[in-house]
């Protein structure tokens, strides 16, 4: 792998300034081409970060570019075109979530990188989240011993349309958008899934979609757990964007409480210590510990190619994720427990 790794980013609206920032930021990588089709989009990107080239049509910017990657950073609809035009290029991509459309879309979009031996990673960042991480390392470091039950939980009022108008409009709302995340985190923490049952709400009434969910999964390992979001929560203090965790094990607890404190009880008594993100140059707060999320996945992406490694957030392993989405959304509406197709 050339050093550095020339990367392209595709798609320069509201989210993906943290991909642009955090690319950045990665020494062994030059972005040398963004597009986005809406050309002052692009022109502005190219402008703000110093990107030497920036194109409306993803297709001639392939024709043009060498690329040693390209960063997917559009919105839903138009992911698996730009997935397979990537892979006819035999280019390295990362896509961000939610994946695709339908289950159709994610299955083909891993069988043409497969078919054209070309990594493919899903920018899935919650598991790459500072706060989410020590709670990983907690629960590897054995204290509670296995986990066995546990609540994930993401409840805020904030204001998420402000920045992403297009989430009020979408038949799909709090599972696709956001629950996809937990979702991943539940299976990182209690591993793959039995069955879930589901049961949506609609609270906001200028929203098409739920925009609360609360899930049940009964999980592989025996475990059970509780992945519960909202859009419409007035709480006395808003959390937003953090993710709060509750688990047991046989020895013990861990808790991320509200403030990103990490709270471990065992045989040995209780801790609790600070996990919050640092701000870094370009993040702020209350997002900053997203931004951060975006950088470490990002950094994860280059280190899996360089080492010629399968990403943790692989295409394939996104397939399981996005197996529990649609689901979730088959158990509410049939009102009983599923069990996912993969
Ligand atoms: P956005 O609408 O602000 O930006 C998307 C951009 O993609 C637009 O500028 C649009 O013109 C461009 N685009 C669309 N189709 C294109 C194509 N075929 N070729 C070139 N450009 C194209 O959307 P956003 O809010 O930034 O969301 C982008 C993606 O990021 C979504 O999938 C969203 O779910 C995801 N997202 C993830 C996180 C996270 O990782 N935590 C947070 C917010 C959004
Ligand atoms: O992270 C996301 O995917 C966003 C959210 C509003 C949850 O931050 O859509």
């Amino acid at each position: 792998m050339p050093d550095p790794l020339r990367g392209a980013v595709i798609g320069c609206g509201f989210f993906a300034q943290n991909h642009l920032h955090a690319w950045k930021d990665i020494a062994d990588v030059q972005l040398v081409a963004v597009c986005d089709k809406d050309t002052a989009k692009a022109a502005a990107a190219a402008e703000r970060f110093g990107v030497p080239a920036h194109y409306a049509d993803a297709a001639a910017m392939f024709a043009r570019e060498t690329l040693d990657f390209v960063d997917v950073a559009t919105t839903m609809p138009s992911h698996r075109p730009l997935v397979e035009l990537a892979a006819r290029h035999r280019v390295p991509v990362i896509v961000q979530k939610p994946f695709a459309p339908t289950w159709d879309d994610c299955v083909a979009m891993v069988a043409a990188c497969a078919a054209a031996e070309v990594p493919l990673m899903v920018h899935e960042n919650f598991r790459f989240q500072g706060p989410l991480i020590a709670v990983r390392a907690a629960v590897a470091a054995g204290t509670i011993g296995v986990p066995h039950f546990g609540r994930i939980s993401f409840r805020t009022n904030y204001d998420v349309f402000a920045n992403q108008p297009y989430l009020a409009l979408e038949e799909r709302l709090i599972i696709l958008d956001l629950g996809i995340h937990l979702l991943d985190v539940a299976r990182v923490l209690f591993g793959e899934v039995e069955t879930i049952a589901c049961r949506t709400q609609r609270v906001r009434p200028n929203v098409r979609a739920e925009d609360m969910a609360t899930m049940l999964l009964h999980h592989k390992s025996g475990a059970t757990s509780i992945v519960d979001c909202s859009y419409s929560s007035r709480l006395a203090s808003d959390p937003f964007p953090q993710t709060l965790v509750h688990l047991e094990g046989p020895q013990g607890s861990i808790a991320l409480l509200e403030g990103y404190r990490l709270r471990v009880t065992g045989p040995a008594g209780t801790t609790e210590r600070d996990v919050a993100t640092p701000l870094l140059s370009w993040t702020s707060q209350p997002w900053h510990v997203a931004q951060e999320s975006v950088l470490n996945t990002q950094r994860h992406w280059v280190a899996s190619l360089r080492a010629g490694r399968v990403p943790e957030t692989s295409g394939a392993d996104n397939l399981r994720t996005y197996a529990l989405v649609t689901a979730a959304y088959r158990a509410a509406a049939e009102r009983r427990a599923v069990m996912p197709e993969a």
